[in-house]
C-alpha cells in the first residue's frame, strides 16, 4: 500500500488538574484509581503531525522539537502507535508513521507535556490510520498514552472519570474525560511560579507507582478524591471559584502528602516551592482570591479570577525565594480543546465523524 502524502496535524493544549490524578488501578489500560478534574490553558500546547511512510510498522519517526526522540520518551510514543494500529484492523494500515511533535510548553520548565503530547498525537494518528472516533473515545485512546492527555482532549473544565470499577474491560470502556458544565460567569485563570528548569528527580509514572505500593496514606486519599472531584464539578457548574480553589488547594496538599509518605518519601516539594505557598496565603489575607496547586514537581499553579490575574502574578514576581531572585511567571487563561486538521489528501469519509469538530 502506498503512503497517503500530506498527514495529519493535531493540536492539544496542556492541562492543570485541580482534583489530581495520582495512581493506577491497571497500568496496563492505564485506569486511575479516582475520577479527576482539570482546566485546559491556552498558553501551553503541542502540534503533532503524523504521515504514513511507504515502510511496514516498526519503521516509525519520531521526532520532537527537531530532534530524534529517544529512550523511554521514544518507547512510549512507539506503543501508542503500536495500539493504535492494533484498534481498528478493518482500517487501520500496517504503515509505518513518521511523526513530528512541536511543544510550546516551555521545555523544562516543569509543566506537564505529556497530556498535551499524548491527546496531540491520538488525534493525529487516529485520523491518519483513518480510525473513526469520536470525542469520547480519541479521550479513551489518550488516556492509554498518558493518563492526563484523556483530559487535553478538551477545552476549559474537565471531567476525566475512573469509570466502571469492578471490571478492567468495562472499566476500558468507561474512564474518559468529558466537558463539565460551567457556570457562564466563572472566569478564571492560571499564574505559573516556575522554579526550577531542571529535569524531574523521579517521573510521574514511576512515582506514582511508588506511592500505590507503599503509602499507607493511598487508600485515604483514593477515598477523598473521590468526593473532591464531585464537589469541584458542583462549584465548577456553580460559579463558586472561592469553593473550587479551597478544594484544588486542598487535593494538591493531600497528594503531596500522600506520595511523601511513601517509603522512601516521593518529594517534589521544594524550599522555593513553599515560599510561593507563603506568598499565596498572603494574597488570600489581603482579600485576593488565589489558589495554589503543584504538580510533579516544584512549580507552584495559582488559579485566581480572570480579572485578578495582573494582581497575582505581581504578588508572585515579588517573592524573594530562599536561594535569592524571584520566581518567573507565566498567565494562563483557560484553552481550547483537541483540534484536527487534515490534508486535503486524506482517504474520503475520515473526517465525517466529527471527530475533528470541538463541541461547543
Ligand atoms: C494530574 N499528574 O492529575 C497529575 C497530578 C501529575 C500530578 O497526571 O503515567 O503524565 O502517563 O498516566 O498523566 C502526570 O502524570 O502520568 C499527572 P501517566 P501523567 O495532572
Amino acid at each position: 500500500m502506498s503512503a497517503e502524502p500530506g498527514g495529519v496535524t493535531a493540536v492539544a493544549h496542556a492541562n492543570i488538574a485541580l482534583v489530581k490524578y495520582w495512581g493506577k488501578r491497571d497500568s496496563t489500560l492505564m485506569l486511575p484509581a479516582t475520577s479527576s478534574v482539570s482546566l485546559t490553558l491556552d498558553a501551553f500546547r503541542t502540534t503533532t503531525h503524523v504521515e504514513l511512510l511507504d515502510a511496514p510498522a516498526g519503521r516509525d519517526e519520531v521526532v520532537l522539537d527537531g530532534e530524534p526522540l529517544a529512550g523511554t520518551a521514544l518507547t512510549k510514543v512507539l506503543a501508542f502507535l503500536h495500539l493504535v494500529r492494533s484498534q481498528e484492523p478493518r482500517t487501520a494500515t500496517a504503515q509505518a508513521a513518521r511523526v513530528t511533535s512541536t511543544n510550546e510548553v516551555p521545555t523544562g520548565a516543569g509543566l506537564a507535556s505529556s497530556a498535551s503530547a499524548f491527546a496531540a498525537l491520538a488525534g493525529a494518528a487516529a485520523t491518519a490510520y483513518g480510525l473513526d472516533l469520536g470525542r469520547r473515545d480519541l479521550s479513551r485512546l489518550a488516556r492509554r498514552g498518558s493518563g492526563s492527555a484523556s483530559r487535553s482532549v478538551y477545552g476549559g473544565f474537565v471531567v476525566w472519570h475512573a469509570g466502571d470499577l469492578t471490571d478492567p474491560a468495562r472499566g476500558d470502556l468507561t474512564s474518559y474525560a468529558e466537558p463539565l458544565p460551567t457556570a457562564p460567569e466563572l472566569d478564571v485563570a492560571m499564574a505559573v511560579a516556575v522554579l526550577d528548569a531542571g529535569p524531574k528527580k523521579i517521573g510521574s509514572r514511576e512515582a506514582m507507582a511508588a506511592t500505590v505500593a507503599t503509602s499507607p496514606y493511598f487508600p485515604a486519599w483514593t477515598e477523598h478524591t473521590e468526593a473532591d472531584a464531585a464537589e469541584a464539578a458542583d462549584a465548577i457548574a456553580a460559579g463558586d471559584l472561592p469553593r473550587l480553589g479551597e478544594i484544588a488547594e486542598a487535593s494538591a496538599m493531600r497528594m503531596h502528602a500522600t506520595m511523601l509518605a511513601a517509603r522512601p518519601a516521593v518529594r517534589y516539594l521544594a524550599a522555593s516551592s513553599l515560599a510561593v505557598l507563603d506568598a499565596v496565603a498572603d494574597l488570600r489575607a489581603a482579600g485576593v482570591g488565589a489558589w495554589a496547586t503543584m504538580d510533579a514537581g516544584p512549580n507552584v499553579k495559582v488559579l485566581c479570577e480572570g480579572a485578578d490575574l495582573d494582581v497575582v502574578a505581581a504578588g508572585l514576581r515579588g517573592i524573594v525565594l530562599p536561594g535569592g531572585g524571584a520566581p518567573h511567571v507565566l498567565l494562563a487563561r483557560p484553552g481550547p480543546g483537541l483540534r484536527i486538521e487534515a490534508s486535503a489528501a486524506l482517504p474520503a469519509g475520515v473526517l465525517a465523524s466529527g471527530a475533528a469538530e470541538e463541541p461547543a
